[in-house]
């Protein structure tokens, strides 16, 4: 059985910088942990990947294959990934790990809202699978952005309907009131609105509202995990509810 992994967020979140770190903190724990590298634009890494879609395919070639420009060469890849999943599925039998970490393309919306991302994410195995999802902490201390990214990762949740995690990535880069501020609206609804009407304006502090609320009656909540790559804080209670989903099949966040 290999538990699954993705680190999904916006470009620069975080993703590759976790991937590294908590696996590294996973070995330190003596965990039979793996990295997969799903970018295939991704020039450097911060972790050597056990296994890598690069090898596989490469943004220069199908730019010069197909002669497109940059982006339309990384729309092709993520459909291309899909075709290559046989082989990847043959190299984690291989690797034969008990946990896999998967740091997804930069641009998540080449992941999470192409046909091939949950293609993917339901072919790579039939073993238990989890999405954890990044929340900027400097980009979520504005109210505005805050509410914009609870709706991308209810939209992401709603194309892969996997059990998700959420954290708050970088949390070392903003003062510790500011975290604390920001995992009080994530778990307490009454907080995120009185910082709505405190902070915003005119029809974006109304649409803030109103979708939050809207977020709300969906049923879906996001209560935060603060965490950092840098300093590893908040890798233990990422770890309990990666547990808490694998082994007891939590549906959604922590
Ligand atoms: N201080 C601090 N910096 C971080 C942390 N995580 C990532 N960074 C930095 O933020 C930048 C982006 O991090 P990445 O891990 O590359 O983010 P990503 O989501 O993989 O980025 P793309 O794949 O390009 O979308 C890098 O300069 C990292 O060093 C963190 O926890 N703390
Ligand atoms: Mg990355």
């Amino acid at each position: 059985m290999v538990f699954i992994a993705f680190i999904i967020g916006t470009a620069g979140s975080g993703k590759s910088l976790l991937t590294a770190s908590f696996s590294e903190w996973l070995k330190v724990n003596e965990q039979n942990v793996a990295t997969l590298n799903l970018d295939p634009g991704v020039i450097k890494l911060p972790y050597a990947p056990d296994i890598d879609i690069r090898d596989y395919i490469t943004i220069d070639e199908i730019m010069d294959n197909y002669e497109l420009g940059p982006n339309g060469a990384l729309i092709l890849a993520a459909d291309f990934i899909a075709s290559e999943i046989e082989k990847i599925r043959e190299e984690i039998e291989a690797v034969s790990p008990d946990i896999l970490i998967v740091d997804t393309p930069g641009q998540m919306e080449l992941f999470a809202f192409r046909v091939s991302g949950p293609y993917i994410a339901s072919e790579i195995s039939k073993d238990p699978k989890a999405i954890v999802y990044l929340f900027d902490a400097a980009f979520s201390l504005n109210p505005l952005n805050y509410v914009s990214n609870m709706f991308l990762s209810a939209a992401v949740y709603m194309r892969f309907l996997l059990p998700q995690i959420h954290v708050l990535s970088k949390c070392d880069l903003i003062p510790r009131e500011d975290v604390d501020k920001i995992i009080e609206w994530s778990e307490d609804k009454a907080a995120l609105e009185a910082a709505i009407n405190g902070r915003l304006n005119g029809d974006k502090r109304l649409l803030s509202y109103r979708l939050s609320r809207a977020i709300y009656q969906l049923g879906l909540n996001f209560p935060l995990i603060p965490v950092s790559a840098k300093t590893n804080e908040g890798f233990v209670d990422l770890n309990a509810a990666l547990e808490r989903v694998f082994t007891r099949g939590e549906k959604i966040t922590y």
